[in-house]
């Protein structure tokens, strides 16, 4: 597993195995911090550039993970234990992993993911203390190594992210009812992967305006699409 953790920090944004045509994009942060309505907003800016994007999302994009993600986002079901949770999102990770991610990466599209493994390294490993080491093995594993080529981080504070979920109109999920300790150490989970991964991970502020984030984010989606030699500048 050390060989994974090697080739992650130091092969800067491909995937482990590196062996598609496509791109894989994730996005990250806590709950509300944006990545819905950005994930929208760069589907559609690629989409008029000619590529071929699509959305996903964690957990589901397949059949028995929109099932795990009822059974495991339910405000009515009491809580898995939390090792039992985290092997739950990485069945419905090996599953869209397999079945979707890696054919449409086969086949050289772009991939945009809403949540990946970092949200299990930084949920269950660091906010529920399962540990970041071992559940990045893990992930590894369920998903045979494939890394993102970017991930964006869009950060922003428990109390800002309160704020958004309490405004929204829908109720919340089970998750979004844990306790300000839980998603204080959240954020801090997500800090801490953006040190370790600082040649994946782009860190976002998230407290800006919609149109400006997508501006941060649009600039570092045009770095990479020319460096790997998608678009000219
Ligand atoms: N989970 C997931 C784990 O614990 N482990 C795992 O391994 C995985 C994969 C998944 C839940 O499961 C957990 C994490 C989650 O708790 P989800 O559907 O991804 O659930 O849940 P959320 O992240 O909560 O998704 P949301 O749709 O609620 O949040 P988004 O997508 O981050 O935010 P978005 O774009 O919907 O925006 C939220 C609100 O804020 C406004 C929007 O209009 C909206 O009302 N907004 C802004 N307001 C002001 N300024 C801005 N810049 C704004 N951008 C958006």
């Amino acid at each position: 597993m050390v060989i994974y953790k090697n080739k992650i920090a130091g092969i800067s944004g491909s995937a482990v195995d590196n062996a598609s045509k496509g791109i894989f994009i994730t996005f990250e942060g806590v709950d509300g911090s944006g990545k819905t309505t950005q994930i929208k907003l760069l589907n559609k800016f690629l989409k008029e550039k000619g590529f071929n994007s699509f959305i996903t999302r964690e957990p589901g994009g397949t059949a028995l993970g929109d099932s795990i993600r009822k059974l495991l986002l339910n405000p009515e079901n009491n809580g898995p234990v939390a090792r039992a949770e985290a092997l739950l999102f990485e069945a419905a990770r090996a599953e869209l992993t397999e079945k979707v991610i890696r054919p449409a990466l086969d086949k050289g599209k772009i991939v945009i993911c809403d949540r990946y493994f970092d949200s299990t390294l930084a949920y269950q490993g660091f906010a529920r203390g399962l540990g970041i080491d071992s559940l990045l093995d893990l992930s590894l594993w369920a998903t045979s190594g494939l890394v993102p080529d970017i991930t964006f981080l869009l950060s922003l504070d428990a109390s800002d992210s309160e704020k958004r979920l309490d405004r929204q109109s829908r109720k919340r999920d089970r998750i979004e009812h844990e306790d300000g300790d839980f998603k204080k150490k959240l954020q801090e989970g997500y800090n801490e992967l953006a040190g370790r991964f600082k040649e994946r991970i782009v860190l976002i502020d998230a407290n800006k305006e919609i149109n400006k984030i997508f501006c941060d984010i649009k600039l570092k989606m045009l770095e990479l699409l020319i460096s790997r030699g998608w678009l000219t500048q």
